[in-house]
């Protein structure tokens, strides 16, 4: 096809190739050298077109692909198995599909887009090619349904440890499911499950990053941030995608041995962008404000309210905001 054609033209010239010069070398009209460029970008690829100098492939170091997982998991034991995906609906859609198919796991999805990223209670998850990590684990623990939501606070944990190991930014928890980097949010986490009885089916543990987004929709400019804006340059992904999983197997060894979340507490706390700050719950029942002082042994925010008493806050119950700014 006409688009790897070009694609192979622009990886080995490493340099600006004029659009003249891949017409002629292809025998085609300019306007299929640029359909073929536009295809290409639907597909992720950063190419940029400068008049005179025609056109440029950017970042070929980061691109995703089953290959570049290959070598990133080669040496570790956790996963049973990744999959890379060019496009999906959403990860955390594939890992049902795969579970519905008797996959064991630990099995790990990866995209490079997805058309219908979800975030909590159907919200929506923006999801462009080209320049963020959206994956999805497929996992079976022996645990009880009613701890499976710690798993979203393990997953936290490893995310921004992740993060903090691969680009040395001072990633941080907003209790319970978002990393933040300077108050402003980098990742999210959407964990879901299915049961049968009082058992655990299984899992599904979802991750997005904003890796090297260089603008949000509107909707979100806000409150979004990027591992690339926060350090002024961008970054290959892999390597990220490799710390994240490799710190996930570390703790959740640690939480299936202890059954509780008692051995990552204080790493938690470290890392607790909420802690020490007024937050304000939004509880069914009735809004209040308070100070959050640290999680409980079993994942739930300590929030110490006006009255002086201390509430503890359950995840997914509530959400929890900070008064000044995002966080
Ligand atoms: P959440 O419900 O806490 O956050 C969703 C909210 O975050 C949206 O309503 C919007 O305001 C904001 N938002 C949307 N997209 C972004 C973004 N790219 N960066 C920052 N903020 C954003 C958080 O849910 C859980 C997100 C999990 C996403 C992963 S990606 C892989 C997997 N597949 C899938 O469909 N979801 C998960």
């Amino acid at each position: 096809m006409l688009k790897d054609d070009i694609l192979k033209a622009l990886l080995d010239a490493g340099d600006y190739c004029s659009g003249q010069a891949l017409c002629e070398r292809f025998h085609v009209t300019r306007t299929a050298v640029w359909k073929a460029v536009a295809k290409l970008r639907d597909e992720g690829y950063t190419i940029e077109a400068r008049q005179n100098r025609g056109y440029l492939l950017r970042n070929t170091g980061y691109l995703l692909s089953q290959a570049s997982l290959d070598e990133a998991f080669g040496d570790q034991r956790f996963l049973k198995r990744w999959v890379f995906l060019q496009q999906t609906d959403s990860t955390n859609l594939e890992v049902k599909r795969a579970a519905g198919e008797g996959d064991a796991g630990p099995t790990l999805f990866v995209a490079e887009e997805q058309t219908a990223g979800r975030g909590r209670r159907g919200r929506s998850w923006s999801s462009p090619p080209g320049s963020g990590i959206w994956m999805s684990l497929l996992l079976r623990p022996k645990l009880r349904p009613e701890r499976a939501s710690m798993l979203t606070l393990v997953t936290a944990l490893a995310v921004t440890d992740g993060i903090r190991e691969a680009t040395g930014l001072e990633a941080a928890i907003k209790w319970p499911n978002d990393v933040v980097v300077r108050g402003k949010k980098v990742a999210g986490i959407l964990t879901e499950m299915s049961t049968d009885l009082d058992r655990i089916e299984f899992v599904v543990i979802g991750i997005g990053i904003n890796v090297n987004t260089g603008s949000f929709p509107e909707e979100i400019r806000e409150v979004a941030t990027s591992l690339a804006i926060e350090q002024g340059k961008e970054t290959a992904r892999t390597p990220i995608i490799a710390a994240v999983w490799k710190q996930f197997a570390h703790y959740e060894k640690l939480f299936e041995e202890n059954g509780s979340f008692a051995a990552l507490k204080e790493r938690y706390e470290a890392l607790l962008a909420n802690r020490g700050r007024e937050v304000r719950v939004l509880d069914p029942d009735g809004e209040y404000c308070g100070v959050a002082e640290g999680i409980t042994e079993s994942g739930e925010l300590l929030v110490r309210r006006e009255d002086q008493s201390l509430t503890a806050v359950r995840s997914g119950e509530v959400s929890v905001r900070g008064i000044y700014g995002y966080i």
